[in-house]
């Protein structure tokens, strides 16, 4: 009797990690457009992925900074690199991100004229002062 209770609160725990990673499933462009679709994650935390899955025209997925949204930050940014995707494709390229923290993280897209069309991207962004909103 005693037993049983037991193995069920280590399998429960066992599971645990596992259980609270979520994989957040972001598009980009496609028939929405110029548009990365939600564009924004909240609540994002370690161990979280960002699976970015690219549809048509050529667009990136890159890091940038609240202070300058459309321009890839100067030391060790993420990059998935440009992403060609014909208007007619059937199967679409995949960038995962891994979340490693709780920290606001800005993205752009790189290609010329995008980001400047409003191209971007937020994980965590602040609800006050840095808020996603500002840089639009
Ligand atoms: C995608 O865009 C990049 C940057 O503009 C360009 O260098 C590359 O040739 C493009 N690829 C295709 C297949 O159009
Ligand atoms: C998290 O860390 C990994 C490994 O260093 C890195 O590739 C990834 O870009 C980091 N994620 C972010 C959002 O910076
Ligand atoms: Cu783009």
């Amino acid at each position: 009797m005693l037993f049983k209770p037991l193995a069920t609160v280590f399998s429960a725990l066992a599971v645990a990690p596992l259980a609270s990673a979520v994989v957040h499933e972001v598009t980009v462009g496609g028939s929405a457009g110029l548009v990365f679709t939600p564009n924004q994650v909240t609540g994002a935390v370690e161990g979280d992925v960002i699976h970015f899955t690219f549809q048509a025209k050529n667009h990136t997925a890159t890091q940038s900074s609240f202070d300058k949204p459309c321009e890839m930050i100067p030391k060790g940014a993420f990059d998935s690199g440009y992403q060609p995707v014909d208007a007619a494709a059937t199967s679409f390229p995949t960038y995962d991100l891994p979340i490693n923290g709780t920290d606001a993280i800005w993205v752009f897209c790189a290609q010329a004229g995008h980001c400047q069309s409003g191209m971007v991207f937020a994980v965590n962004a602040p609800t006050e002062d840095k808020t996603f909103d500002r840089v639009r």
